[in-house]
């Protein structure tokens, strides 16, 4: 027998699967269903680290799963090209960000490798490869001819360190997402996808997702519906008003004053009457400097000016009410005004007492027999007011609507509004039209041409694609223009119209658009003709399960929602949703429970881990290290605690006598079951660590054996087979196949996943209830003799566990054997 040595096990089998194309995937199997498991494509940065391994790897247990449980499993990669750090690379090492690119993914390819996962690399794409961009400008063309795609002047996130315009999902809090520099405001002429048309579908159809409910949640607040009113104030002694987008219409006796945005047009139209004009434009040209995160920030004093000798009028009352100009108000929000009730939002409190501005209390608190709650006073001894008090409750100092509750007096104001035409209910949407031009080098370019003319055309489709063309600068001009704009031969073109001289659009597409359509490609990689052939779409799309990082949730993850549903109302698709079922993973730190990061010194590299211990090991390790979507600190002894596991799988496969029957064996049926049903339901639902664990009963058990019978030796292999896929062939092929000569199907990857009989498991589970600071909160089944480690690992892995503990320190558990768990926080 050999050494124990993993990695010429790896390596011996990956050669040989590769030279055996076992992992290619055709797009039908007869009697196998197709299933689709799509890992988030890693851009080309040239080096694959941990935390790629924990998405791929990981994922690709689930995958393995899969197939043997008889699906027909896609399993495609690819590289997401384009994006800055080419460019980057190209103006600090001058090196073409085409070679860079290459060169990193020609590394990659073969990082990738190591793993050992089951991608069909004949399916692999490259999004800045013409051959696929050429799609992404075409998929481009089609939003335009819809009207889905269209250009317009915007303030815009601008990076003075990258030279380059952001969308605002790229500049979350206020810094650019690369470089965290502070961005700035610039108007620039810019290109926008729609994908406000589709705010409402995207918030409906969250519900029909099998994803984590915190990204749900992300996605529902980033599209942020807010149902209210639109409410006019009119203008003394003119035709003009001035609308308001309100939540809180039950509040309106209590308004005292209005608020417009510095760029409100009732501004200009009313600049003769406004007796203060300069000091007004004058206070309009400072907030322009200013960021929209600086703007609305909670902190910052709120600041404004009046606009002196115009008033509105307040629709309940009729009273007079000045009009003030604020920079927390957003022109791109609701109506760009709102009415200020000071007693009922805190903003306007602030505001108001910094003016000097008068304060009405319109709704109070009251329990539920409609007790007035004292200590929700908001008036103190001395006749002012504290603070505003901003939850529901019932009217008073509100004419004919005192006394009703909140929600109904919301209904009835508007209602009684909108007879007189001053009032309608309205909805509006936090969420933007996508902001897609970049002033960039390294992305495809968009697809448009310019002519005096004719204006915009778009690029016949046969003109596709629109070839990247090599420049010497990648710097963007100072103008902010991007570095295509350089060159002549690129910008100066034809009309399409009218055969006259026009020019090219020099902007790039955001990089986002790229991995928005990427998961339709891998059904039909390399179709010239269409993106991907109707029948191929038909055969894979849907994906079943998608798995990446959570830092996706409101850019690539709602991006590819909106692609789907754009592309099947153009009649190119016939489903709504492009992923299923979502997962993310968590993130590893160092060892030292810190971020990984160079200057710390304590990141892995996984190609000296897999030189160390191989790649099965630090595949099982991964799994093992704790529930998938939290991760946590790299163990060295944990790495080697799975290392020696495998050995131990190694040694008790070559020292133990197997026969056919074994009459001493006293691994019970009921333990094999039990393992079978564990390991299958555990990677069903991404609790690898479990899985692993119960393998581990299994081992110890069967190393207290004299011998065994070989059925229970195939078992334990095709169990481990998912996660330690080469050690699992060695020892197939050796104790099982006993054949020289590899075949496809005698590859125990090839062989089918076992089955459990529930009539063979004694039923040894407990439901185990789990309190939260003594409120019972989770039930989980749970073997009857469950450790108080174990059940700790258990209750702190449901979702519904942590929403009650997260961020919160746990201070005490309780653990009652065979009962309950209480955490205390
Ligand atoms: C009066 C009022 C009274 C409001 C009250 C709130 C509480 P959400 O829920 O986030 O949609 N608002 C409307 N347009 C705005 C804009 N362009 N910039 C800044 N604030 C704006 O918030 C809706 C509320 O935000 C609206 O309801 C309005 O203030 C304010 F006791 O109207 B409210
Ligand atoms: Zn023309």
């Amino acid at each position: 027998m050999n050494d124990f040595n993993l990695q010429k096990i790896d390596k011996k089998w990956q050669r040989i699967w590769e030279k055996n194309e076992i992992y290619k995937t055709p797009d039908r199997i007869k009697n196998k269903k197709n299933f689709y498991h799509l890992v988030m494509f890693p851009y080309p940065s040239g080096n694959l680290h941990i935390g790629h391994w924990y998405n791929f790897a990981v994922a690709d247990v689930y995958a393995r799963l899969k197939r043997m449980q008889g699906y027909n499993v896609m399993s495609p990669i690819g590289f997401d090209a384009f994006g800055l750090p080419a460019e980057n690379a190209a103006i600090l090492h001058k090196i073409h960000p085409q070679k860079w690119t290459y060169n990193n993914i020609k590394k990659m390819r073969k990082q990738l490798k190591s793993i050992g996962a089951i991608y069909d690399w004949s399916r692999e794409i490259i999004t800045c490869a013409p051959n696929y961009y050429k799609w992404t400008q075409w998929m481009f063309l089609q939003f335009y001819k819809k009207g889905l795609a269209y250009k317009k002047k915007a303030p815009a996130n601008w990076c003075p360190k990258c030279n380059s315009i952001l969308a605002n999902e790229q500049a979350e809090g206020g810094v650019c997402w690369r470089c965290e520099t502070q961005v700035e405001q610039r108007e620039v002429e810019q290109w926008f996808f729609k994908i406000t048309k589709y705010a409402e579908e995207l918030l409906k159809d969250l519900d029909k997702l099998d994803w984590p409910e915190k990204t749900k949640l992300m996605q529902k607040n980033w599209i942020g519906k807010s149902e209210g009113a639109t409410i006019k104030f009119p203008i003394p002694n003119s035709q003009f008003s001035i609308e308001v987008f309100t939540t809180r219409p039950d509040t309106l006796f209590g308004c005292t004053y209005l608020v417009l945005s510095p760029e409100h047009p009732f501004i200009e139209n009313f600049k003769l009457k406004i007796s203060n004009f300069k000091s007004v434009e004058k206070y309009i040209q400072d907030s322009k400097k200013k960021t929209e995160r600086e703007r609305i920030s909670e902190i910052k004093e709120k600041t404004g000016i009046e606009l002196k000798d115009v008033k509105a009028i307040n629709p309940v009352n009729n009273r007079e009410i000045p009009v003030f100009v604020a920079d927390y108000v957003l022109s791109s929000y609701g109506t760009g005004a709102v009415m200020a009730v000071p007693c009922h939002d805190q903003r306007d409190f602030d505001f108001a007492r910094k003016y000097n501005l008068p304060m009405i209390e319109v709704i109070q608190s009251f329990n539920e027999d409609k007790k007035f709650l004292q200590e929700n006073s908001l008036l103190m001894s001395n006749g002012s007011f504290q603070k505003a008090y901003e939850e529901e409750g019932i009217l008073i100092n509100s004419g004919r609507f005192n006394g009703m509750k909140s929600q109904t007096a919301k209904e009835r104001i508007v209602e009684w509004l909108e007879k007189r035409g001053l009032a309608k209910k309205s909805i509006h949407y936090k969420i933007r039209d996508w902001l897609i031009s970049r002033q960039r080098y390294w992305g495809a370019p968009i697809p448009m041409i310019f002519c005096q003319k004719c204006g915009w055309q778009p690029v016949p489709e046969k003109d596709l694609p629109v070839l990247l063309p090599k420049v010497k600068d990648y710097l963007p001009t100072k103008e902010g223009k991007s570095p295509l704009a350089k060159i002549k031969e690129f910008v100066n073109t034809k009309c399409p119209k009218c055969g006259g001289l026009a020019e090219r659009e020099t902007d790039t597409m955001d990089t986002f658009i790229c991995s928005s359509w990427y998961y339709l490609r891998y059904a039909d990689p390399q179709n010239d003709k269409k993106f991907a052939s109707k029948e191929k779409i038909k055969k894979w799309l849907p994906v079943d399960i998608y798995v990446g990082g959570a830092e996706h949730a409101v850019m690539h993850l709602l991006y590819s929602r909106f692609f789907v549903k754009a592309l099947r109302d153009l009649g190119f698709l016939n489903f709504g949703e492009p992923f299923l079922r979502l997962k993310h993973q968590g993130i590893i730190l160092g060892p030292d429970g810190q971020k990984m990061s160079k200057s710390r010194g304590n990141v892995i590299d996984p190609d000296q881990e897999i030189n160390k211990y191989g790649a099965d090991t630090i595949r099982m390790y991964l799994c093992f290290m704790g529930p998938y979507d939290q991760g946590g600190p790299w163990n060295p002894k944990g790495v080697l605690g799975v290392y020696r596991f495998l050995q131990k799988i190694w040694k008790l496969a070559e020292d133990l006598k197997f026969k056919e029957k074994n009459n001493h064996t006293s691994i019970t049926e009921s333990l094999i079951n039990k393992t079978i049903k564990k390991v299958t339901e555990d990677i069903e639902n991404f609790r690898f660590n479990t899985a692993i664990s119960a393998l581990m009963i299994l081992v110890n058990e069967m190393s207290k054996q004299p011998s065994l019978e070989i059925r229970n030796l195939k078992l334990l292999i095709k169990l481990l087979a998912p996660f330690a896929p080469h050690l699992s062939e060695e020892l197939w092929q050796n104790y099982v196949i006993h054949n020289s000569k590899f075949i496809n199907s005698n590859s125990i990857h090839n062989q089918s996943w076992p089955k459990y009989n529930q009539k063979l498991i004694q039923e040894e589970k407990i439901t185990l209830v789990i309190q939260i600071n003594g409120k019972v909160r989770d039930k989980i089944e749970a073997d009857k003799d469950i450790s108080e480690e174990e059940a700790k690992k258990l209750t702190l892995g449901r979702e519904k566990v942590r929403k009650w503990i997260e961020g919160k320190e746990i201070k005490k558990v309780i653990f009652v054997p065979r009962k309950l768990i209480n955490i205390v926080v």
